[in-house]
């Protein structure tokens, strides 16, 4: 490379998602600091705000961003604010604007179709000129171009940033020539740019952070208060209900609270684990706790597409913790976004149990670990106002849990004083079910036409396996008809990831 593209300075942010049932990080933190070439950035936790670093980097004056992570998989529209503002925020942090932007992704994971759009709407969220200014950056532990190669959606990216790409080991740091050639590609690239940087307009200014101060002191005040009160009076026997939406960690919180793995968190092959409705029981800080475990809703969905069946399910868990629930522990993950239609499924999904519910509800905010060094106050603030409804709906008690963290008992202990707490203020009554219909009766009824139906089912896959067993095609094209996008991308995967009966060699997904 020419001498006359060499800069005196080099501006970088460093963005990527997360792939939160696989791999989990992209390993942009790592990547600032063998960039620097010191432990500038925490490895250790969830980067969740938008942190600047910067030095000398083979005669270069280097500037690094990290930013926070999103789901791969989440567009724009389903990212907590916080997040995405903090993304946004990152630009302010390399004035005037920065040279580019190294999209970080483990070259071993998958990056499968559906993660395209929401790359597309995150990264254009900074500037609809991003792509010129990203590279691709690869960590990984030796170059795999194969791999590239043979990945379509790997090269749809490729291609996006016009083939520019690097692969960056990130197992050795000590390896110089890595960082060298990557500054001289950005270096390339900014002269491809004739020389210009990008210029940000829809960045946030850094003083927005401040506002989020003053609101969080109110908030923990009003916690603080009602921790204060009665705080020592412990009840022997509390009886609890989970529910949320799928896969928010309502078993996973389930186990934490009791101290063992009894209700299953991820089985294989399944696209939600808990379909009905478990009861499980242990002594915890000598209180016997009855923990009711239940079937998620579709966070987006109305209640009126939610199966009768699950309906049912929810209906019947406070039923199962007779005479009723002390507690019911209303499940929000920390990475969901609660923007409108999502408030008013959690709203008609609580509805279900009857209106006198809110007095018992507690939020649970699962994923603590996505806080990373933030709070909870912080992101609710920052979060759409639906969110601070409904917790105010709930007479202002949540709580947080990192469900990966086994051994800190205290945040078991704090939710059972919160617990408390909320039981003195409803003069230590239970949560009493409405009793006009029962739904362990209408369960059995429909059980009962259910398993009618699925020999018919099973008798009709059978035949269309014994047929396509028959006639050996060499190309399989299918049309997925359905009602909801959700359950026909979900089945589309399912077949695309091989997890079919036939699985056709070469596959193509198209949406109309
Ligand atoms: N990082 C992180 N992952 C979590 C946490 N809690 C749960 N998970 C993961 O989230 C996934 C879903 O957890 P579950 O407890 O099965 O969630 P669920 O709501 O019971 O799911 P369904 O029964 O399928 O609706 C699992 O892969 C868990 O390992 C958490 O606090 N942090
Ligand atoms: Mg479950």
């Amino acid at each position: 490379m020419t001498s006359d593209k060499r800069l005196s300075e080099i501006r970088i942010i460093l963005v990527g998602g997360r792939d939160v049932f696989g791999t989990e990080k992209s390993g942009k933190s790592t990547t600032g600091n063998i960039i620097l070439g010191r432990n500038a950035f925490e490895v250790g936790r969830r980067t969740a705000r938008s942190v600047k670093a910067e030095g000398e980097v083979h005669g270069r004056h280097v500037t690094v961003v990290d930013t926070p992570g999103w789901v791969w998989c989440c567009s724009v529209e389903n990212t907590p604010n916080f997040d995405r503002l903090e993304i946004m925020r990152s630009t302010t942090l390399c004035q005037p604007g920065p040279h580019a932007f190294l999209l970080v992704i483990p070259v071993n994971s998958t990056f499968p179709h559906i993660c395209r759009a929401p790359l597309e709407s995150q990264l254009e969220l900074l500037s609809d000129k991003i792509w010129k200014h990203i590279i691709v950056l690869f960590s990984c532990v030796a170059p795999l171009k194969k791999k590239i190669k043979e990945s379509q959606d790997m090269m749809w990216l490729v291609g996006k940033c016009q083939n520019r790409y690097h692969f960056l080991n990130i197992k050795s740091c000590a390896d110089c020539s890595q960082v060298v050639t990557l500054l001289e590609k950005i270096e390339e690239m900014v002269a491809q740019n004739n020389g210009h940087y990008l210029q940000i307009d829809k960045g946030i200014s850094v003083g927005d952070k401040q506002d989020i101060g003053s609101a969080k002191a109110n908030r923990q005040k009003t916690v603080l208060q009602a921790c204060i009160r009665d705080a020592k009076q412990h009840k022997t026997d509390i009886r609890i209900v989970l529910i949320g939406g799928v896969q928010g960690a309502k078993s996973s919180a389930g186990n934490l609270i009791l101290g063992k793995k009894v209700f299953a968190v991820n089985r294989p092959k399944t696209l939600r684990t808990t379909v009905c409705c478990a009861i499980n029981q242990a002594k915890v800080h000598n209180r016997r706790l009855t923990v009711v475990d239940t079937p998620g809703w579709y966070y987006n969905y109305p209640v009126e597409k939610t199966p009768e069946m699950d309906k049912l399910e929810i209906r019947r868990s406070v039923h199962l913790c007779a005479p009723g629930p002390h507690v019911i522990l209303l499940i929000i993950p920390i990475l969901a976004c609660l923007e409108m239609t999502v408030h008013t499924a959690v709203e008609k999904h609580m509805g279900l149990l009857g209106e006198k519910v809110w007095n018992h509800t507690i939020v649970l905010f699962t994923w603590g670990d996505w806080l990373g060094d933030t709070t909870i106050e912080e992101r609710i603030e920052k979060e759409d106002k639906h969110l601070e409804l409904l917790i105010e709906k709930c007479g202002n008690r949540y709580h947080v849990f990192n469900c990966k963290n086994h051994t800190d008992r205290t945040q078991v202990t704090e939710l059972l004083e919160k617990i408390e707490e909320m039981m003195i203020e409803n003069n230590n009554s239970h949560y009493v079910p409405e009793m006009e219909s029962n739904p362990c009766l209408e369960i059995d009824l429909m059980l009962k036409t259910t398993k009618t139906n699925m020999t018919k089912m099973n008798r009709q896959t059978q035949i269309i396996q014994e047929l396509l067993r028959e006639i050996k095609l060499a190309e399989l094209r299918i049309v997925l008809l359905g009602v909801e996008d959700t359950w026909k991308f979900m089945a589309g995967n399912r077949i695309l990831r091989g997890e079919s009966l036939f699985p056709p060699k070469e596959v193509h997904m198209h949406s109309c």
